[in-house]
């Protein structure tokens, strides 16, 4: 690969927000090299590049560091502009997306809450606060979500919402 487009992934296997940056790396056709990285035991260089989280995923584009799933995507759609775009041209399409974009990452932080949650008081209250998004979600989401029609192409939303929901079954 020629050192001007040397693209790095550092992740963990079971981590959805990284299955967002794989997702749309493959959708686009980038090739990358992947680093696991030990959650336990950070390595240098994930706390060199992500020092503010220090979380994954991070994205290393030559030798330059973008952090936060979400912003890697729009990175990776402002940066490959072959098709499959993951964002709409259109401004108002385009704000709509980071819109629902944004609430999905928040249903997902809600379930990480549940996840951690202690006692049955809190598990219960993390439970609710998880319904009531996911019911915004749906209400929202029958004014905005097309279903695609005959191998239509995949775009931002349909990555959060493959990643996020895709392991709800086997979260329960
Ligand atoms: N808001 C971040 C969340 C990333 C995140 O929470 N990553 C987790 C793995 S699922 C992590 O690196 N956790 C390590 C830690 O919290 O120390 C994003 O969207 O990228």
């Amino acid at each position: 690969m020629a050192e001007e487009n040397k693209v790095i992934l550092h992740g963990f296997w079971s981590s959805t927000y990284v299955k967002r940056v794989e997702l749309a790396m493959k959708i686009k056709g980038i090739p990358f090299e992947y680093v696991e990285e030990d959650l336990t035991n950070k390595s240098a260089l994930l706390l060199k590049y992500n020092p503010v989280h220090k979380k994954v995923p991070v994205l290393v584009h030559n030798g330059k560091p973008i952090v936060e799933s979400l912003v890697i995507l729009e990175y990776i759609d402002e940066t490959w502009k072959n098709e499959p775009r993951l964002l709409p041209e259109d401004p108002y399409e385009r704000s709509r997306v980071r819109f629902w974009a944004g609430y999905i990452q928040q249903v997902l932080e809600s379930t990480v809450k549940l996840f951690i949650s202690e006692g049955k008081e809190a598990q219960h209250k993390a439970c609710q606060d998880i319904m009531e998004k996911l019911n915004i979600l749906e209400e929202g989401l029958k004014n905005f979500f097309h279903p695609k029609i005959n191998g239509e192409k995949l775009d931002l939303f349909d990555i959060m919402i493959v990643t996020t929901f895709g392991a709800f079954r086997a979260q329960e």
